[in-house]
């Protein structure tokens, strides 16, 4: 079984009920079981900062899809949540990152492993944190401390999340 995480994404329209759907959604793919979930955190945008505050979240799943499978998976939810691929770092109603899958290194022209941007990310670090402190003390020492920084807030417990399955 390979353990893969999944940073989630919105900041359009209702933005935590696109990350429900999203996660309701791969809970209920045989192919996958989602292992972690953290709190979802309210974020300001990086890249094109004119644009509306993100929700942002981090999942552990297990899967037996390779990662171009889960790539594809993720692609298509995107899709079906009306996403259109129109402007660079701009807003949308959804967006899913492999951050990281076992422990591969990989690069091919649709996909980076690990995720070449995430230890620059306090949007992506600190809901990783939350799930698995240890990875990050691990790998990421020296940018957890930088990202603490960033404008991170918690905006719904874990706890709180209902996700239909
Ligand atoms: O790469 C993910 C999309 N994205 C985000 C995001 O999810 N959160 C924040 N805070 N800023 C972002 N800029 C981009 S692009």
């Amino acid at each position: 079984m390979n353990i893969a995480y999944i940073g989630l994404g919105s900041n359009l329209g209702d933005r935590e009920q696109y990350l429900v759907k999203a996660l309701e959604r791969l809970e209920k793919n045989p192919k996958i079981t989602i292992t972690k979930m953290s709190s979802i955190y309210e974020t300001f945008p990086i890249g094109i900062t004119e644009q509306p505050l993100f929700l942002n979240m981090v999942i552990e799943i297990e899967t037996i899809y390779s990662p171009i499978e889960l790539l594809d998976l993720l692609q298509k939810i995107e899709a079906e949540s009306g996403r259109k691929r129109d402007v660079k770092w701009g807003p949308r109603t959804l967006d899913l990152d492999i951050l990281l899958y076992n422990q591969e290194n990989m690069k091919s022209e649709r996909l980076i492993v690990p995720h070449p941007r995430m230890q620059e990310r306090g949007f992506v670090l600190i809901p990783l944190y939350e799930i698995n402190p240890g990875l990050v003390e691990t790998l990421f020492p020296e940018d957890f401390e930088k990202v603490k920084g960033q404008q991170v807030f918690l905006w719904k417990q874990k706890n709180d999340i209902h996700v239909a399955v």
